[in-house]
């Protein structure tokens, strides 16, 4: 597909499909490292920093074919703003999940915390992608989308008769290896995994520097305002260590650079000087 392609695929329908980003062996390599270290621990502890604890696809999270769309959709300054490991183990349930049931993810999902309230934007805000380091097929519980919903303006989140069938759902299949990209609006869930192995894939969030995150931090100012709000924000995503910060490639590192601990934590020093130093008023 070309860019002009892909874009158009993003506003029309909401999605498509970059195939080949991680040859075979290194979609191998990735599922056998993301895989464990999922089994050490749970979502709980890894947060949306899944980078923390595994960095197995660091090395690829700006690769060129997947920058171009993220630069085109959000600028140049657009960053990483969220990691996760996912494992989806088979089960016993012998039919496909009913359609319907399709969800929004944050900032956009009105049934969590710290939300975008009552109609949504006509803005694209966030790129979502899935890494798939196994196949994804029907038999194993691919992700379901539901084309155009980005262009509702509304989420199926909380609103029950939102969360009726669309008749144009469709279950993503494609090779391990590539990369389903995403309007962060794009109704969707995951289906249902009848094989006998797990389908394994890492969710990476591409947004602009304007994004604010910060209600994902607990302690932050947006979080408590959040909280007293009674939108306290599930979730959380820590920041990423320096330490880890420091093995990447350097484009990678523009990526995740306003992410990383202590680095860009204001001190109450600095804090006071923002306030009183006259020559940021010249
Ligand atoms: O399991 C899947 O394919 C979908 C996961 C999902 O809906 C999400 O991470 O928001």
């Amino acid at each position: 597909m070309t860019l002009e392609e892909k874009l158009l695929s993003l506003k029309i329908e909401g999605f498509y499909i970059e195939e080949s980003v991680l040859s075979p062996t290194q979609a191998a390599e990735a599922y056998v490292s993301t895989k464990a270290t999922l089994q050490e621990g749970s979502g709980r502890i890894f947060g949306s920093t899944f980078l923390n604890h595994n960095q197995c696809l660091a090395p690829y999270l700006a690769a060129p074919r997947i920058m171009e769309v993220v630069v085109a959709m959000l600028g140049s300054s657009a960053r990483i703003i969220s990691t996760s490991g996912n494992l989806r183990e088979p089960t016993a349930q012998a039919e496909p999940d009913p359609p319907g049931g399709l969800h929004v993810d944050w900032p956009w999902g009105q049934s969590g915390g710290s939300y975008i309230e009552g109609q949504l934007p006509d803005v694209v805000i966030n790129l979502t992608t899935f890494w798939m380091l196994t196949e994804f097929s029907q038999q194993n519980g691919a992700t379901i989308v539901a084309p155009g919903t980005h262009k509702a303006g509304k989420n199926p989140n909380g609103y029950p008769e939102l969360k009726q069938a669309r008749p144009t759902e469709y279950q993503v299949e494609a090779a391990a290896g590539s990369v389903l990209v995403f309007d962060g609006r794009l109704w969707h869930k995951g289906g249902t995994n009848r094989s006998a192995s797990d389908r394994v894939f890492w969710g990476v969030n591409y947004a602009p520097w304007w994004l604010n995150c910060h209600a994902r931090r607990p302690h932050s100012v947006e979080h408590r305002i959040q909280t007293q709000a009674g939108h306290t924000p599930t979730g959380h995503w820590p920041y990423l260590r320096s330490e880890v910060y420091e093995l990447f490639p350097q484009p990678v590192k523009q990526l995740l650079r306003h992410w990383v601990d202590r680095e860009w934590v204001m001190s109450k020093a600095e804090a006071e000087a923002a306030i009183w130093d006259v020559s940021y008023f010249q």
